[in-house]
């Protein structure tokens, strides 16, 4: 059968831009689909960069105004890798002509951001989905998978950190390609929204829904030289964010992010306690699931350390032989492949922009929380 083509509009090319590039131009190869994506038109605000990035991922053209993507008839889906401050914007007007929306995390620099754009896709009855990747780690997906089967019984703890340390110091400045993270009017918050959104994604999935929150976060370095103003600015993020949660299942969560970890990339790890079993993950190690079953026979129980690369290991049997491992660029294809194996069986993967509004009403309580002192709702 010959595939149908699925047009593609990018928005953005820089970190994020590269990463789901790459997942449309792989997932074909790897994965039998009824759609072939085709890398249509990249958008960047630089003409030059734009052609270049064209030119060496292989799109057919580039534009430098997004607009064109969403007047362009032929584009399909629009997918903004761009920087926070401009997804809602790009995804309402994509989803009013019709688009197909796919949106880089977070969904918007708040959830009142993410509600109205959760509102455009579904009142236009839009495919769309927003790139939490790590739920999309092989071994992630197995923990699911061992969550639903019931195998840890009842879920006590949830805990999990992301750790890095790249703006420790307090001559890094703010603002500008690669640092609009610690801008906060471009970014909405710091490592709330940048970090712990993907743990909550990641919890929310793996454990159900979190109703209430109480947070701190602290901002270390409080005035920064600004790229775009040339100034020196009071910095608005905060570089450190820690919470405690109750789920609706009854487990109490613990969640840390940080960019002031001092030898820590990207640590990111979750462990979950259940009633007969704790499972232990590390993206430093993202192809090993740590298990502990309880019901073992005693004199043998204890950790095991389970290689994910086996064919019967989820998304495994698309890739290499047993024992090779695959790593963080496979998450976006794997997610990329869900997309569109959601687009033929009309059951959309997730998660989708309400999803991941979800998440955005967690942050946004952590960040009240943190203001007020108080236990704050994760509902709105
Ligand atoms: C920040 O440094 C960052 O690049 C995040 O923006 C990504 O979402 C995370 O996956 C890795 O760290």
């Amino acid at each position: 059968m010959p595939k149908k083509p699925l047009n593609i509009g990018m928005v953005g090319y820089g970190f994020m831009g590269r990463t789901h590039s790459n997942a449309f131009a792989q997932v074909p190869h790897f994965f039998d689909l009824e759609y072939r994506p085709v890398l249509k038109t990249i958008c960047a605000r630089s003409a030059d960069k734009a052609q270049a990035f064209a030119e060496q991922w292989g799109y057919e053209s580039s534009v430098t105004d997004w607009r064109k993507l969403v007047d362009d008839k032929s584009i399909d889906l629009i997918d903004i890798a761009s920087p926070n401050d401009t997804h809602m914007e790009i995804a309402i007007a994509a989803a009013q002509a019709g688009k197909m929306v796919m949106c880089e995390k977070p969904l918007g620099r708040n959830a009142a951001e993410s509600a109205k754009m959760t509102e455009a896709v579904e009142r236009a009855g839009v495919a769309n989905m927003v790139w939490y990747n790590y739920r999309r780690v092989p071994a992630v997906t197995l923990a699911k998978q061992l969550i639903d089967e019931g195998r840890l019984g009842k879920i006590f703890h949830y805990r999990a950190k992301f750790l890095q340390d790249w703006t420790i110091s307090k001559d890094l400045p703010q603002g500008g390609q690669g640092l609009w993270r610690l801008d906060v009017g471009v970014a909405g918050s710091g490592v709330t929204g940048d970090l712990l959104a993907h743990c909550i994604d990641t919890a929310m999935w793996l454990n159900g829904g979190i109703s209430s929150v109480t947070g701190m976060t602290e901002t270390f370095i409080k005035e920064r030289h600004h790229n775009i103003t040339g100034k020196t600015e009071k910095v608005g993020i905060d570089d450190a964010s820690l919470f405690l949660s109750r789920f609706d299942n009854g487990s109490l969560g613990s969640f840390e992010a940080t960019r002031y970890a001092r030898g820590h990339k990207a640590l990111y790890t979750l462990e979950i306690n259940g009633e007969h079993a704790s499972i232990f993950w590390d993206l430093h190690d993202l192809h090993r699931l740590q298990y502990f079953d309880h019901r073992d026979e005693g004199r043998t129980r204890g950790w095991r350390s389970v290689h994910i690369t086996d064919g019967d290991h989820p998304y495994m049997n698309k890739w290499w032989v047993p024992g090779l491992q695959i790593g963080y660029e496979h998450t976006f294809i794997h997610q990329a492949a869900d997309f569109i194996e959601g687009l033929t069986s009309g059951k959309p993967a997730s998660p989708t922009f309400r999803d991941a509004l979800a998440t955005d009403l967690v942050t946004d309580a952590v960040l009240k929380s943190a203001a007020t002192g108080q236990w704050e709702s994760a509902r709105g």
